[in-house]
């Protein structure tokens, strides 16, 4: 991509709405812009980081075992009626009325349409177990949306649900879910801690919030210290196994969130407490019969008898994890985006725009890692170098390549690593080597 001609239109100056690093960030690399309050539009750059965090959260959702599929974003108030959380949901959930005076609500999340569709589709034990998960928006009217895509009205979220036949196999669901969350969060670059947590008006007696640990996090949490440095389990990882050691190493030592705190257990870690602030990026939720009861969920048993599933739900906030991303990997001058979600991998300066040497080095560079598969962002604008070197650490790819007159007469380019600052001279050749293996 050539920045000339790319809609991204960075802001100098810090905007006067934006109270926390990731929002101030996300406005000035013109990543997104304010539509309405919590409703966003999301600029080429933001959008293609977006599309990154998701298919990392796909990709390991399908490895788990989970199949996609795509709910609609305005549902039927009646399944809401059935399972009995229409009232219940209060002035959160946006209601809709059509032309002929029937009531869709946005969706604030898809329990009852797809234990609508299980209901219907769904029948007998040999169909089960199933993990049925989307990526889609969702809309939440949130007395006081803030923080940028943090705490947005409109929302873009992963929603899995789980049937099984048995309280066991939930839970083996509950676990394959778990531990795809885990390398979910470790891909996209951030450390997310489980901890315990209450169910709300999603329901259920067992839950997990995965926090990632950052300053400006909303949530007050505790957790033990060597959180910081715990295994992640490894792609090979097998999924119809036993995961429950798995879950049981991750779940022993002690972490919760100030609802959840409780000083006799963080008294016995003693000097290991850490306290910190942290950002709620997922959650995790078995519930039982909750949904399978009142909207009559049930498929034929091994016996020939009806069975109610045993059900639960796994969520992660795919925008919301963007600015927690950044939250946690950014410094004063901008964004460090992990290699894994990074909008480009590679920023190509051309420091004398203009001039032919420094011109044809550049094109010739630019397709030659366009053609390698890399991505590059060109900025082949014609501005100052210091203008081109404060853009490009603001947008936080990580790796910038500094190609001018001076250094093609000496035969070498400078790459730079934005996370280290780390620069080193190389010629042309051995930069695209670099940069394409
Ligand atoms: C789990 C999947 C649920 O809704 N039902 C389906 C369950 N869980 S949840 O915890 O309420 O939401 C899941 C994740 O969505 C993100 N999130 C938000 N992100 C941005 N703005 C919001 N207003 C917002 N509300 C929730 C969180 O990351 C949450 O963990």
């Amino acid at each position: 991509m050539r920045l000339s001609t790319y809609l991204m239109p960075t802001l100098k100056e810090n905007p006067l709405e934006a109270q926390i690093v990731s929002h101030r960030l996300m406005l000035r690399a013109g990543m997104i812009r304010q539509s309405a309050a919590g409703i966003y539009t999301w600029l080429p750059l933001g959008y293609r980081v977006l599309r990154k965090i998701e298919q990392i959260v796909r990709e390991e959702q399908d490895r788990a075992g989970a199949q996609e599929l795509l709910m609609p974003t305005l549902q039927n108030s009646e399944l809401w009626k059935q399972s009995g959380r229409y009232d219940a949901y209060g002035p959160e959930m946006l209601r809709i009325t059509d032309r002929h005076d029937r009531v869709l609500v946005y969706g604030p999340t898809a329990e009852e349409v797809i234990n609508d569709i299980a209901r219907n589709e769904l029948k007998s034990y040999k169909e089960t177990p199933k993990i049925l998960y989307n990526i889609q928006w969702k809309f939440r009217d949130e007395v006081r949306p803030r923080f940028g895509v943090m705490r947005g009205r409109e929302f873009l979220m992963k929603d899995a649900y789980s049937f099984d036949l048995t309280y066991e196999g939930a839970k083996h669901s509950y676990n394959k879910m778990f531990v795809a969350y885990l390398r979910t969060f470790a891909r996209c670059g951030v450390h997310a801690i489980p901890m315990k947590a209450s169910t709300g008006p999603i329901g259920g007696d067992l839950s997990h919030e995965f926090i990632v640990l950052a300053e400006t996090g909303e949530e007050q949490v505790y957790c033990h210290k060597d959180y910081l440095n715990m295994e992640i389990p490894n792609e090979d990882i097998d999924y119809n196994s036993d995961l429950e050691p798995l879950y049981q190493k991750w779940t022993s030592l002690y972490a919760a969130t100030e609802e959840k705190f409780d000083k006799e257990e963080a008294d016995k870690i003693g000097d290991n407490l850490i306290s910190a602030r942290g950002i709620e990026v997922g959650q995790v939720f078995y519930y039982g019969k909750k949904y399978s009861i009142p909207m009559n969920v049930s498929v034929m048993g091994e016996d020939g008898k009806p069975v109610y599933i045993e059900g639960g739900c796994y969520g992660i906030g795919v925008s919301r994890l963007m600015g927690a991303i950044i939250e946690a990997c950014h410094d004063d001058n901008g964004i460090i985006w992990p290699e894994s979600v990074a909008p480009f991998k590679v920023g190509l300066i051309n420091l004398t725009t203009g001039k032919e040497i420094s011109d044809k080095a550049c094109e010739d560079m630019y397709s030659k890692l366009v053609k390698a598969g890399v991505e590059v962002l060109y900025d082949d604008r014609n501005e100052r170098a210091g203008v081109k070197f404060s853009t490009m650490d603001l947008i936080g790819l990580p790796w910038q390549v500094l190609v001018g007159a001076r250094g093609l007469e000496k035969g070498v380019v400078e790459i730079k690593n934005r996370k280290t600052g780390e620069k080193k001279e190389v010629s042309v050749e051995e930069a695209i080597n670099f940069l394409t293996k």
